[in-house]
């Protein structure tokens, strides 16, 4: 008989139909007025052909122990073995690698998001099983929002948690006249928030403020990066051009005595710096309306009438996670603050924000109190590599750099383990992570699907999917609690991840640091009961266990419906200070200026994209953008049925201006070519006037396909990061940069090579 059954994921719930451990189909839960259509992924995906389903081991690793260092990652087949036999091999290397060269030359900073689920959350089963094992490298920061996490802590205040105190919609509703979108607002990132999201609110929140008659103006390449019932104004900006296009609305607000001069006095610091620099009084250069206008393609008259529009009107400022994934991706942060600032309304309902839409919660709601979590204990070693600094630190052991102010030095990394991640979807220059993946000596990786990053691995261990085991979540952001019962059956011997290294625990004779002894529905009751002891402590009473795995979701309330972002130390700076050194908003920070980097200097500068100022542009004119995907969760069963129905003959689709296209002999269908000197990819030409011209946007996530054979070893899919460079924003933050991508691209008229990543790779009986 055919059973109805919920489904949590990051991007919600939803409901499933199964028959006989077998998932059908996952449809919409009721009580969601906006589900998100991921959801169409999740049956065709678990039961798809891309399954890891037994413990797999590259063969020349197998034959010739990882010393030979024989064979070429993500070239070989693989031979399936039992799990004793996994396990005896995980043993014994991790025990080898330790004697000879210690716990730091482990590299388990394995960044991904894997499922949500308090328990099974791959990188806290890992971590905490390495840390027991004596420890090992992690990563620091994020893909997301690196440079708001490094940056901020110097201008405002800890990023995490400028996303919780963000400015609620209802309030902007009731308060805010104009809305000035950098990046937009897209509402296809609202389907996700970490750890899972109850309802979707977001698109409801921002219609209701169109509804009250709030104005948005999207300054954003692409037009659907708004809602259309917004009714934005469109004004697309060159990508990389945003400080110039807020630095020219600050100096002419200034020049025209349009700024909040007692603002900029009580409540910042280094607005003479700013306007000195604004004014050319440091570089000769004046950044005018026209200055910003010739850099970014806008028109200066409209940009004159914006800005006197934002000061006349209550506005806010808001500028997405995206547009920092770029080279110098502090810079634009830093100006909108700037920005922000000279118009005098941070602390009041307009002001700054930063990062809608990052998750499907910020600006709706956020968590009254915290769940029960896995502990990861304590890591002994001290090491670790900023997040999208791996391949560098792969290829450099031991060689110095920079970062955050101090001079850092890269450990010697012999093993690598990644559980819940894909750098072979999210690492910028894939070309370039394919060489630094040849490194090690052993690489592990736990999968529910044979991605190109299993596919680069020694040793593949089969995991259980969110569906496949019990487990709860309660989103990082999001007020709800979300019941996870297991509701199909693992293929092959696919195992949840804590029963994974409980085994090898055993297997190890570790006793039972790791496990505690408890079983994983032990642990839940565990997590479960902590989850309610804070409930209490909050004045909630939440069912018992059984009670709450068998019913559906909790929904719980927004701590702070009211909330406006620096309310508090707009109305008493001295008693609500900003945890800078000065206590006030740092325009000019003299922290930062001392770290002496010449690609973060002390107050928001204009620096333009490496591809336009090394000349890279007169080769391949196009800027590509690579955002987050409307049909899955970044790489997440992009082998699903909804996925791939959006693709174009198997590929993923590029959105192309027809004017671009008419120049290149490319019709809307049609599959074309992209490249530039890091390498090439496939993709299906989408023509559409929703993204500006001289800019393509490539959605991320498509598993990476490599052609060996084929130049440059084309990725016959699509992936943008074959053609994305590995450098940094910056020294401050290092994050990734991945936005400033040029390329050039031509109708493919070659043989059309099959998708073979969605299928089993090569295994040896
Ligand atoms: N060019 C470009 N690149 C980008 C971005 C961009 O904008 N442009 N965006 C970046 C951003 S913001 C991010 S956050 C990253 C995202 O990069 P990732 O987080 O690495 O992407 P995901 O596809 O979510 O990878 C999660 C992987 O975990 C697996 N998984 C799911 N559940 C489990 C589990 O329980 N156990 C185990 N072991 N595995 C599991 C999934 O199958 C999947 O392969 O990409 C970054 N890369
Ligand atoms: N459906 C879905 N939702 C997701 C995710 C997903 O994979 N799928 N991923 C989640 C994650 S991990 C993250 S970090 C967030 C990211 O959330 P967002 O930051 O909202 O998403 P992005 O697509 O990275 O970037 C937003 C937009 O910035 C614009 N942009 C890029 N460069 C520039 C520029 O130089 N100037 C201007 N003005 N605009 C620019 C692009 O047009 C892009 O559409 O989304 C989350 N939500
Ligand atoms: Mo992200």
């Amino acid at each position: 008989m055919t059973k109805l059954a919920i489904t949590v994921n990051h991007w919600g719930v939803g409901r499933a139909r199964v028959l006989d451990g077998k998932l059908l189909d996952v449809g919409s839960h009721p009580a969601d007025a906006a589900p998100s259509p991921i959801n169409g992924n999740i049956a065709s995906s678990l039961n798809g052909d891309a399954r890891v389903r037994y413990p797999a081991v590259r063969k020349s690793w197998l034959e010739q122990g990882p010393l030979a260092r024989a064979g070429e990652r993500g070239r070989e087949p693989f031979v399936e073995v039992s799990w004793d036999k996994a396990l005896e091999l995980l043993a014994t290397e991790l025990d080898r690698v330790r004697q000879q060269h210690g716990n730091e030359s482990i590299y388990a900073g394995s960044y991904g998001w894997s499922s949500a689920g308090r328990l099974h959350h791959a990188q806290s089963q890992l971590k905490r099983f390495l840390n027991v094992c004596g420890g090992f490298v992690r990563s620091e920061g994020n893909y997301s929002y690196n440079a708001a996490l490094g940056l901020m802590p110097h201008v405002i205040k800890n990023y995490r948690e400028m996303v919780v105190e963000a400015t609620r919609w209802k309030v902007v509703a009731e308060q805010v006249d104009l809305v000035v979108m950098f990046g937009g607002i897209p509402m296809r990132s609202t389907q996700v928030s970490d750890g899972g999201i109850g309802r979707h609110r977001a698109a409801d929140d921002m219609r209701a403020c169109a509804e009250a008659g709030v104005r948005f103006i999207n300054l954003s390449p692409l037009r659907t990066d708004a809602a259309d019932e917004l009714g934005a104004e469109w004004l697309p900006p060159r990508p990389g051009s945003d400080t110039a296009v807020m630095m020219g609305l600050a100096h002419y607000l200034m020049a025209e005595g349009l700024h909040d001069q007692g603002f900029l006095e009580r409540y910042t610091v280094g607005h003479e710096q700013v306007r000195a620099y604004l004014f050319g009084e440091t570089d000769g250069i004046v950044k005018d309306l026209h200055w910003a206008a010739d850099l970014s393609g806008l028109d200066a008259s409209r940009l004159a009438a914006l800005a006197r529009d934002m000061a006349a009107s209550r506005t806010l400022i808001t500028t997405t996670a995206g547009i920092q994934r770029a080279d110098f991706g502090e810079q634009p942060l830093w100006m909108t603050v700037t920005l922000a600032a000279v118009l005098g309304q941070i602390g009041q309902a307009g002001g700054f924000g930063i990062g809608y839409a990052v998750n499907g919660s910020i600006g709706s709601s956020a968590r009254p109190y915290r769940a029960g979590s896995f502990p990861q204990g304590c890591n002994p070693v001290e090491n670790f590599v900023p997040v999208a600094m791996v391949a560098d630190a792969l290829l450099h052991p031991n060689e110095e750099y920079d970062y955050a102010g101090t001079r850092m030095r890269f450990p010697d990394i012999r093993m690598v383990w990644w559980a819940g991640g894909n750098p072979f979807h999210h690492a910028q220059d894939l070309n370039r992570l394919r060489q630094a993946f040849q490194r090690p000596e052993t690489v592990i990786v736990n999968e529910m699907n044979w991605t190109s990053t299993a596919r680069h691995a020694d040793i593949v261990l089969p995991v259980a999917a969110a569906e496949e085991r019990m487990d709860f979540a309660a989103g990082k952001y999001d007020p709800a609690l979300l019941p996870m019962p297991a509701i199909a059956e693992p293929p092959g011997e696919a195992m949840s991840e804590y029963d994974i290294f409980a085994a090898l625990e055993q297997h190890m004779n570790m006793g039972n640091r790791f496990s505690e002894g408890l079983s994983a529905r032990q642990w839940l009751d565990r997590l479960w009961e902590e989850t309610r002891d804070e409930a209490r402590r909050h004045g909630d009473e939440l069912p018992p266990w059984d009670d709450f795995i068998a019913g559906d979701i909790i929904e719980l309330k927004d701590p702070e419906p009211q909330r406006i972002f620096l309310s508090e130390f707009r109305a008493d700076p001295q008693a609500s200070p900003l945890p800078t050194p000065s206590g006030l908003i740092e325009l000019y920070s003299q922290t930062i200026a001392d770290f002496g980097y010449e690609d973060c200097p002390g107050h928001a500068t204009w620096m333009a994209p490496r591809g336009i100022s090394n000349g890279d542009v007169k080769r391949f004119p196009l800027q590509m953008l690579s955002g987050q995907p409307a049909t899955r969760l970044h790489s997440q069963l992009d082998n699903g049925d909804y996925s791939r129905s959006c693709k174009i003959q198997g590929r993923e689709p590029v959105l192309i201006h027809p004017e671009d296209a008419r120049l290149r002999n490319i019709l809307d269908g049609d599959v074309v070519e992209l490249f530039n000197d890091k390498g090439r990819c496939l993709a299906g030409a989408r023509l559409t006037t929703d993204v500006m011209p001289g800019v393509v946007f490539l959605w991320t996530g498509a598993w990476y396909d490599p052609d060996f054979d084929a130049p440059q070893h084309r990725d016959r899919h699509g992936n943008p990061n074959v053609l994305t460079h590995d450098l940094r924003t910056s020294r401050l933050s290092q994050g990734p940069a991945s936005h400033s991508a040029f390329v050039e691209l031509s109708r493919f008229d070659g043989e059309l090579p099959g998708i073979r990543v969605h299928s089993q790779p090569e295994f040896l009986g």
